[in-house]
């Protein structure tokens, strides 16, 4: 028979699959460079995104979208998210980002499992998704991003 705690750690909350893992570079146009020749992998999308301070490129895994991406994460400027991890941390893993069907719900589940969402409201990410982050102090040190893609996408 399942237990309680069986039960509770197997609850959805509208998670799909692995969105994208986001690894912190100083320099996209050379990482999108070694991520090709290394370990090909395809780059299917570039984009700036002045509110979180980043330029990133969306690195495909395998063959069809299917298989997740690395997304590259560069420094727009100094007092960014990305400029004070590679202070202190240097170049690496920054976050795992899980794909969502509806942030809203997502995000209200996880509030209520007393976890901290970083916005009040989640705001625009990778090609026009939606998205919202869970402290990595409330996520055993991992910064987890929720990406609720665009209608279209
Ligand atoms: C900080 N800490 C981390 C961490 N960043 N631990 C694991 N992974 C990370 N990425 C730890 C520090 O080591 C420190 O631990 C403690 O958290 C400090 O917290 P803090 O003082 O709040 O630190 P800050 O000021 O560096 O802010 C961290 C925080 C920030 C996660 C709140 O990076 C943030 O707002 N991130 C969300 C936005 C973001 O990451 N944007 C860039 C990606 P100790 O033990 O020393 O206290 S944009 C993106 O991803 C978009 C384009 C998309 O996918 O569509």
């Amino acid at each position: 028979m399942t237990s309680n705690l069986t039960r509770n750690l197997v609850t959805s909350i509208g998670l799909l699959r692995i969105d994208h893992v986001g690894v912190a570079v100083p320099d996209l146009d050379e990482a999108i460079d070694f991520y090709q020749r290394t370990f090909g992998m395809t780059c299917v999308h570039v984009e700036e995104n002045e509110e979180q301070g980043v330029r990133e490129a969306m690195m495909q895994v395998g063959p069809t979208r299917e298989g997740g991406c690395v997304q590259l994460l560069a420094a727009l400027r100094p007092d960014s998210a990305i400029a004070k991890f590679l202070d202190r941390s240097g170049p690496g893993v920054q976050q795992v980002a899980y794909t969502v069907a509806d942030i809203d719900a997502t995000c209200a589940a996880l509030a209520e499992r007393g976890v901290r969402l970083l916005y009040e409201a989640p705001k625009t990410g990778t090609a026009h998704s939606r998205i919202n982050f869970v402290h990595p102090k409330d996520a055993g040190g991992v910064l987890v991003e929720l990406v609720e893609p665009a209608k279209s996408s």
